[in-house]
C-alpha cells in the first residue's frame, strides 16, 4: 500500500535527524542532567519547578490559568512557594509522609496543580481523579490504594464515602468558610499561615510518584504506579516530540485525571522550563481558539475527539481568531483520522502530529516528529531509545504489514513500575522475549511506520478478512453527514462477524434510509466492499471516556445485551 506522505517541515527542531538519533541515542546521557547524578537522590517537583525558580527562569511565567471565573498567572518562583506551602500544610495538618497516597479530586485550578506538586515534594504518591467521578469510582480507587489523604472541594466531598474508607485519615477542603472538625482541614486558611520554605523529601529514582487508575474491559480499575525515574523520558520526549524550546507557550488540553494531563500537562513542560497554559471549565470551541490567540500558544497538544469537535464547529469560526502563534500541533488518545490532518493543514497550515502511548508506558513511545514525513493515519515511529515491534501471541516478531500485537521491549525509563497491590497483573503484561504487550493491534510498514488497527479485542473478523475498526471509522467521518462513528464486529452465523457502525450525525442532517445507503456506499467505494458496515445505527452521542476514547466495548454490550463492565471513566 502506498500512501501520500506529508513532507518534512523545515525548521530548527530539537530532533534534527531521526534515523541517526535512533541508531546512536542512549538514555545514560540524559540521566546525567538530573540531581541524582550528583547526590544519588531526586525529586520530580524539584526538577520541574524549584530548579527553575532558583535560576534564570525565576520570574518567568510557569502557569497561565484561565476558566470562566478566574484568570491568573504564576512565575516559577511563585509556583515553588505555593507548592511549598501546600507541602507544609499536608505535612503539618495531615501528617503526610513519604509513600503515603494523597488523592487530588477537584476541577483543574491553580490549587490543583500546587497540591500535586506539593505532595510530590513530600515524597507522597499522588492519585489524581477526574472531577466527574461518582461515588463508586472514588471509593474503588481510594480503597484499593488505601489513600490516607484526599484534597477535594466541598461540592465533591459528597462523593467521598468517608465511612467506608477506614484508611482515609484527612480530608483537605478547598473552598470558602470551611469548618475544621473531624478529618476536615481548611485549605485556604492553612495556606495563609503555611511557610513558603519547605524541606524537600529526596527520594530514590524508583520511589513512587503517581498512581493512575485505568479501566480495562473487565474487572475493577487497576492502579498503574509510576516512579520519579519517568522524568528522564518526560524530559526527553518534551524535547523531541513536543519540540519545546525556552520561549514556547505550551498548552496541553488534558485534565490531570488522565495520564496525558500529568506526563505532558505537568512534568514534560515544566521539566523543560516553558510557560504552561491550563484552561479550566468545559470545552467550547470559541474559548479554545481564544485561549490560543490570547496567550499566543505556540505548541498545542490535544486529542482527536477535540479536533473533531472543532472541525464540526466549522471553518468560519476559526477564521475569527488569530492562530498565527501556533507552530506545532500534536494529538494523542485515539487514532488520528487522516481527515483531521487534512483539516489541520487547511485551517492552521500545520500538520497534526500523532503520538501513541498509554498510561502503562508513562510517556510517549511511538510518534511523528517535526523532522520526519508524516503518513496520515500512521502513529509514526518509536522514539530513540525504545524498540517497538509487532509480535504474534508467542512473542515472535512479525514481518511488515502483518497485523499483530503492538509490543515494546521492556525497560524504557517511564515504564510503569507495578500495578498497585497486584504484581501478578503487572507480570501478565509481558511475553517471552521481554516484550511489553500493549493490548493494541497494529502493523508496521516497510519503512518502520506503525499503523494502529484497534484494541486487540476490537479487531473484526468478517468473512475471513481482518478489519481494524479505526480504518472504517476514519472513512465514515469523511462523509459530510458524519460527526463521529464507532465500529464493532457483530457475531454473524455466516460471516463470523459483520461490521456494525454507530454513527452520530452532524447538525443539520436527518436520519433516513437513503442516508444510511449513501454512507454505506461511501465506505464501500472509499475503502473496500468487505469493510462497509452492513448495519448502521444512528445515535445522538457515542459513549466515550473522559479522555475522549470511543468505548467500543459499550457499543458491543448494547448490541449484544451484555454487561458493560466498569463505566466509571465514561463521560456523563
Ligand atoms: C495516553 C493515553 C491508551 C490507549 C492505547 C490506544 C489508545 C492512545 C493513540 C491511541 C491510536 C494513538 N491510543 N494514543 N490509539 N492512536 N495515537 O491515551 O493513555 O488513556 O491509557 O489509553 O489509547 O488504544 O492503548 P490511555
Amino acid at each position: 500500500m502506498k500512501v501520500e506522505a506529508l513532507p518534512v517541515i523545515k525548521g530548527d527542531f530539537n530532533l534534527k535527524n531521526y534515523d541517526e538519533m535512533y541508531r546512536e541515542f542512549n538514555w545514560g546521557e540524559i540521566e546525567k542532567q538530573f540531581s541524582w547524578s550528583e547526590t544519588g537522590k531526586v525529586n520530580m517537583a524539584y526538577e520541574a519547578i524549584d530548579r527553575h525558580a532558583q535560576g534564570e527562569r525565576k520570574n518567568k511565567v510557569a502557569l497561565y490559568y484561565r476558566d470562566p471565573s478566574r484568570e491568573e498567572k504564576y512565575t516559577f518562583k511563585e509556583m515553588k512557594e505555593m507548592s511549598n506551602r501546600v507541602g507544609n500544610l499536608l505535612k503539618q495538618a495531615a501528617d503526610v509522609e513519604k509513600g503515603d497516597r494523597v488523592f487530588v479530586f477537584m476541577p483543574r485550578s491553580p490549587e490543583c496543580y500546587f497540591t500535586i506538586l506539593g505532595a510530590i515534594k513530600l515524597g507522597a504518591i499522588v492519585g489524581p481523579l477526574f472531577e466527574a467521578f461518582m461515588e463508586g469510582a472514588v471509593k474503588d480507587r481510594l480503597e484499593d490504594s488505601a489513600a490516607k489523604v484526599i484534597v477535594t472541594t466541598p461540592e465533591l466531598l459528597e462523593r467521598v464515602p468517608l465511612e467506608d474508607l477506614p484508611a482515609l485519615k484527612h480530608v483537605v477542603l478547598v473552598g470558602e468558610n470551611i469548618k475544621e472538625e473531624g478529618p476536615i482541614i481548611d485549605f485556604y486558611t492553612r495556606m495563609k499561615s503555611a511557610s513558603k520554605d519547605l524541606e524537600i523529601e529526596w527520594v530514590d529514582r524508583n520511589d513512587g510518584l503517581i498512581l493512575h487508575y485505568t479501566s480495562g474491559s473487565t474487572g475493577k480499575p487497576k492502579g498503574v504506579l509510576h516512579v520519579h525515574n519517568a522524568m528522564v523520558q518526560h524530559y526527553q520526549t518534551a524535547k523531541w516530540v513536543l519540540d519545546l524550546k525556552d520561549d514556547d507557550v505550551y498548552w496541553c488540553t488534558a485534565d490531570p485525571g488522565w495520564v496525558t494531563g500529568t506526563s505532558y500537562g505537568i512534568f514534560g513542560p515544566w521539566l523543560s522550563g516553558v510557560s504552561n497554559v491550563i484552561l479550566g471549565g468545559r470545552f467550547k470551541p470559541e474559548t479554545w481558539y481564544q485561549t490560543i490567540e490570547e496567550y499566543g500558544v505556540t505548541v498545542w497538544y490535544s486529542a482527536p475527539t477535540a479536533f473533531r469537535m472543532l472541525m464540526g464547529a466549522g471553518d468560519e469560526l476559526v477564521k475569527q481568531f488569530d492562530m498565527s502563534s501556533l507552530r506545532h500541533i500534536l494529538s494523542v488518545g485515539e487514532p488520528l483520522n487522516p481527515e483531521v490532518i487534512r483539516w489541520g493543514m487547511k485551517v492552521f497550515n500545520l500538520r497534526v502530529h500523532d503520538t501513541w502511548w498509554m498510561t502503562e508506558t508513562g510517556g510517549q513511545t511511538i510518534c511523528n516528529y517535526p523532522c520526519m514525513e508524516i503518513k496520515p493515519g500512521s502513529m509514526g515511529k518509536p522514539i530513540p531509545g525504545i524498540k517497538a515491534a509487532i509480535v504474534d501471541d508467542q512473542g515472535q516478531e512479525l514481518p511488515p504489514y502483518r497485523m499483530g500485537n503492538l509490543a515494546i521491549k521492556r525497560g524504557w525509563p517511564s515504564m510503569m513500575y507495578t500495578i498497585w497491590n497486584n504484581q501478578a497483573k503487572y507480570e501478565s503484561y509481558f511475553m517471552p522475549g521481554d516484550w511489553y504487550v500493549s493490548g493494541d493491534s497494529a502493523y508496521m510498514d516497510e519503512e518502520g511506520y506503525f499503523w494502529f488497527q484497534g484494541r486487540i479485542d476490537d479487531v473484526i473478523m468478517t468473512s475471513g478478512e481482518r478489519v481494524g475498526p479505526f480504518e472504517v471509522e476514519s472513512k465514515l467521518v469523511e462523509h459530510p453527514a458524519v460527526a463521529e462513528a464507532g465500529v464493532i464486529g457483530k457475531p454473524d452465523p455466516v460471516r463470523g462477524e459483520i461490521i456494525k457502525a454507530f454513527v452520530a450525525l452532524r447538525d443539520g442532517y436527518e436520519v433516513s434510509e437513503e442516508l444510511k445507503d449513501d454512507i454505506r456506499n461511501f465506505v464501500k467505494k472509499g475503502l473496500a466492499a468487505h469493510a462497509a458496515p452492513r448495519e448502521i445505527e444512528f445515535r445522538d452521542k457515542l459513549p466515550k471516556t473522559r479522555s475522549g476514547k470511543i468505548m467500543r466495548r459499550v457499543l458491543k454490550a448494547w448490541e449484544l445485551d451484555l454487561p458493560t463492565g466498569d463505566l466509571s471513566t465514561m463521560e456523563d
